[in-house]
């Protein structure tokens, strides 16, 4: 079941939830200084074991202080006019990150809105993809019965609404 919620994914007691993290996989701003600073230090930790992340990949930590068990790390693309395989980059994220958590058996899953601020891809074409990947991934057997978009502001709460109201593809 996909649902789209306001609030602060690291609030969230889910299973795993998804960190838009850079290529370091080191911390910085947006969601995942956010997460970074809830989960504490053993999470940074970790991070400096895993040997970065490329655009489109996914790799999996503990959740440390974080009431989610696990965070699946995924790097988006930089948002350059779209013709440099944004939208493949971006759909590899939802795509892998749920492959990670169906591996492990997790049932429920949040994602934020990945690359869509600092990264600056369009928030309406990215909730759509986001949608779309999400919809496409639970129409096979998996594990996961609940993915949770997570909106940090009331506009994108609409936003995915909207889309999920549209249904996907
Ligand atoms: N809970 C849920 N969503 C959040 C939270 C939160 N606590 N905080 C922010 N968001 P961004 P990106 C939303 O910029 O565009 C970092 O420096 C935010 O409103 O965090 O993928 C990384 O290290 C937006 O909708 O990620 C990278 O360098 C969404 O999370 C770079 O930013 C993603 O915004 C990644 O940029």
């Amino acid at each position: 079941m996909l649902t789209a919620i306001h609030g602060d994914i690291t609030t969230l007691a889910v299973d795993v939830i998804v960190n838009a993290a850079n290529a370091s996989l080191l911390g910085g701003g947006g969601v995942d200084g956010a997460i970074h600073r809830a989960a504490g230090l053993g999470l940074l930790q970790e991070c400096r074991l895993l040997g970065g992340c490329r655009p489109g990949e996914a790799k999996l930590t503990q959740g440390y202080n974080l009431p989610a068990r696990f965070i699946i790390h995924t790097v988006g693309p930089v948002w350059k006019g779209g013709h440099g395989g944004e939208p493949q980059l971006l759909a590899a994220c939802y795509q892998q990150s749920l492959a990670l958590a169906a591996a492990h058996g997790f049932t429920s899953i949040a994602f934020p809105a990945i690359s869509t601020e600092i990264y600056g891809y369009p928030k309406a074409e990215a909730a759509h993809l986001a949608v779309r990947a999400c919809t496409e991934f639970l129409a096979q057997p998996t594990s996961l019965t609940q993915v949770l978009f997570c909106c940090y502001s009331a506009e994108d709460l609409v936003l995915y609404q909207q889309c999920l109201a549209e249904g996907a593809p």
